[in-house]
Formats: structure tokens, C-alpha cells, sequence
């Protein structure tokens, strides 16, 4: 700070002050206090190439088992450091499970989802009830439920992850619970229990248990999230409304009991982008993780252009300007921390931003 150049006894001050444990807000303000977020995470794209490759190499090279329990290679976010983090609260992996193996039962107080990009013949047991993994789908594994993963197939199966591991160990919440390490639970429904009861949009069972902070239905199936996007643009083909934007429809996964998000600490959603067509530019406090699921676009990070693919990964931090544009019809699967900032009520959103000064 310039004031120590004129006074050198603030040069002891400070020392002191360090010798002490204490410190003086002055000189840090702006980092403490900035003026808008600076967030350390930055703009990212992953490959789903690469990182498809180095999890084959490691379906090869490093079994799955007790200890380590799941062969999953996370997205390390190059703005922070040295954690295996996409962004500061979220979570996000390339899971490999290969031919008939199986990964063992857990537990943690940490919340996670998986998204399946393609592939099959897995099935999660989430709380003794086997759930079939589709492309396409969505799958939740509350916090502090027992899960398992088995591979029936002769193929191996890839699938992303996502969970608050960072947030929970921000937080200091994290708690871990090895079950047994023999597959509990080796039938293969094609239809698991949550979902023969609560996959009726508008039909609440009366007995069904509708559980506590995340969703009671375990799975969201492809098909329906399509259908209720080719909907969406049906109506906005006929001049209708019903989208986010013209072109842009979305569709955010929501517990059925009451219609919050399906999981406290993640929001999860679905884009479809109608070819040539552009998503309204946005930036908003919290950070997201998007994947290509189908198509191919543009997507801009603070004015950055980058061109994405099938299965590409992209990590959008807070306050980042963010817009996408459709080469063909681009579909894209997305999570944040929304849940959180709104919770807390520190949710701002900011939209055509590059259109005023920062
Ligand atoms: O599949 O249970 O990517 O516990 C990280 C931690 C996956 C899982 C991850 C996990 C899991
Ligand atoms: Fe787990």
C-alpha cells in the first residue's frame, strides 16, 4: 500500500499485526471486497476425445475396488490450482466402468447425479433399487444414499458425474461410509421402483414416500426430456412462445413432490438450440458445467468464441459472460450451484452484459 512508502513504522505495523495472526482489511479490500466477483476458476473446454482416451488407458491400467471406489478422472479446473475441481463448488468426472465390473457400495453426505452421454448395460443400485443407466438419461444418488454400480455388458460404459464434492469440502460437511464390497443387488429392471411411482408428470402417489431434500424419482428418461423439448419448439416453430428464446427451448429437471430442484446444492437442465439460432448472452453469479450432448455450435466465454462437439465439456465461472449459437441442432445438458446463491440470496444474473460496461 502506498501510505507504507511515506510511513515506514507501518512496515513494524503490519509485521506485528502478522506476529499476531491479525490483519489489516485496508490493504486487501478489493481482493476481499471486489467490486464484482473474481473468480479464480476460469473458462474452460475439455475434449470429450481426450479425456474419453485417458479413460480407456485407465479402464486398462487401474482396477476399480474398494479404497479408491470409482474409476473416475475429474475435470481440474486450471485456474485453481492443483484440486481436481471444474469449478469452485462443482464436481465433474468421466466415470469408466468396464466390461462386468462393478464398483462397490458407498455413502457420503456429498449429492450426486450422472449423465449419460452414450452407452449402456449399467445399472446404479441407489438404496437397494436398480436403476438402469440409458443414453440420455438423468440419475440421482441423494446425499447419504447407499449406490453401487454393476456392468452387465460385454462393452464398457462411460458416463459423467457430477457431485459438490468442492462446496462440501469448502464447507468442511464432508462425511464417508464404506458398504459391503460384494454387488448387493445384481437384477437388471428395466424400470426402477421411484420411477414406477413417481414418473407420472402431475400424479403424486398417495403412498409414495417423497423423501427429503433431493427428488424421490431417482431417474429423469431421455425420452420424455426430449419430447418436452421438440414440444417446446413445436410451439415456438407456430409463433407461440413457450421457449426461453426464439430457437432456445429448456427444460430444468424438478423433484416431483415439489417442484424445487432435484438436488439441494445442484441445478440441472437441458438446452435444445434449433440450428443457426443463438442463446440470449448471460452472466450470472455461480458457476455452471455444460456438456455437448448432441450437435455442434459456438459458445462464447467472455467474448471468446469456441467451437464445441459431441461430448465436450466446458466450466463457466461466476460472472462469466456466456452465449451459445447452434450450428446444427445443439442439444446441451448443464449444471450449477444455483441452488446455493439463491438460497442464500446472492443469485444475480446479468443479461446481454457485453452490451454495458463491465
Ligand atoms: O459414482 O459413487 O465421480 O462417490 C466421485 C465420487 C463418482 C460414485 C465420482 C463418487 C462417485
Ligand atoms: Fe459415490
Amino acid at each position: 500500500m502506498a501510505t507504507s512508502d511515506i510511513d515506514p513504522t507501518l512496515d513494524n505495523l503490519y509485521a506485528d499485526m502478522a506476529a499476531a495472526d491479525v490483519a489489516p482489511l485496508w490493504t486487501q479490500r478489493e481482493n476481499l471486497m471486489p467490486v464484482t466477483p473474481l473468480p479464480a476458476a476460469l473458462p474452460h473446454v475439455w475434449r470429450w476425445k481426450v479425456v474419453h482416451a485417458l479413460a480407456e488407458r485407465a479402464g486398462v491400467s487401474v482396477p476399480v475396488g474398494r479404497g479408491g471406489e470409482r474409476r473416475a478422472i475429474a475435470l481440474a479446473n486450471p485456474g485453481l490450482g492443483n484440486v481436481p475441481f471444474a469449478t469452485p463448488t462443482l464436481w465433474a468426472a468421466i466415470q469408466y466402468l468396464g466390461a462386468h465390473e462393478t464398483a462397490p457400495a458407498h455413502r457420503h453426505s456429498q449429492t450426486a447425479f450422472r449423465f449419460v452421454l452414450h452407452g449402456g448395460g449399467v445399472w446404479t443400485v441407489v438404496n437397494g433399487d436398480p436403476v438402469e443407466m440409458r443414453r440420455g438419461d438423468l440419475l440421482l444418488t441423494p446425499a447419504w444414499a447407499w449406490h453401487e454400480h454393476h456392468n452387465t455388458s460385454d462393452d464398457a460404459m462411460t458416463w459423467l458425474d457430477g457431485l459438490d464434492i468442492p462446496l462440501v469440502s469448502q464447507l468442511d460437511a464432508g462425511f464417508f461410509e464404506y458398504g459391503r464390497a460384494e454387488i448387493s443387488d445384481r437384477s437388471t429392471p428395466s424400470v426402477a421402483r421411484s420411477e414406477q411411482l413417481w414418473q407420472y408428470a402431475g400424479l403424486r402417489p398417495i403412498g409414495g414416500d417423497a423423501g427429503g431434500a433431493c427428488s424421490p424419482l431417482m431417474v429423469y428418461r431421455w425420452e420424455s426430456t426430449d419430447a418436452a423439448l421438440r414440444a417446446q419448439l413445436d410451439l415456438d416453430n407456430r409463433g407461440e412462445g413457450g421457449v426461453v428464446s426464439r430457437g432456445h427451448a429448456a427444460v430444468r429437471f424438478t423433484n416431483p413432490a415439489t417442484g424445487s430442484e432435484v438436488l439441494p446444492t445442484i441445478r440441472i437442465e437441458m438446452h435444445r438450440i434449433r440450428a443457426g439460432q443463438k442463446s440470449v448472452s448471460r452472466r450470472a453469479v455461480g458457476s455452471d458445467v455444460w456438456q455437448v450432448f448432441d450437435g455442434s455450435g459456438v459458445i462464447t466465454l467472455d467474448g471468446l468464441p469456441v467451437p464445441v462437439g459431441e461430448g465436450d465439456l466446458v466450466a463457466v465461472p461466476s460472472w462469466c459472460a456466456f452465449q451459445i449459437s447452434a450450428d446444427t441442432t445443439l442439444d446441451l445438458f448443464r449444471f450449477s450451484d444455483a441452488p446455493v446463491y439463491e438460497k442464500l440470496g446472492l443469485a444475480r444474473t446479468d443479461f446481454e452484459p457485453e452490451d454495458k460496461p463491465r
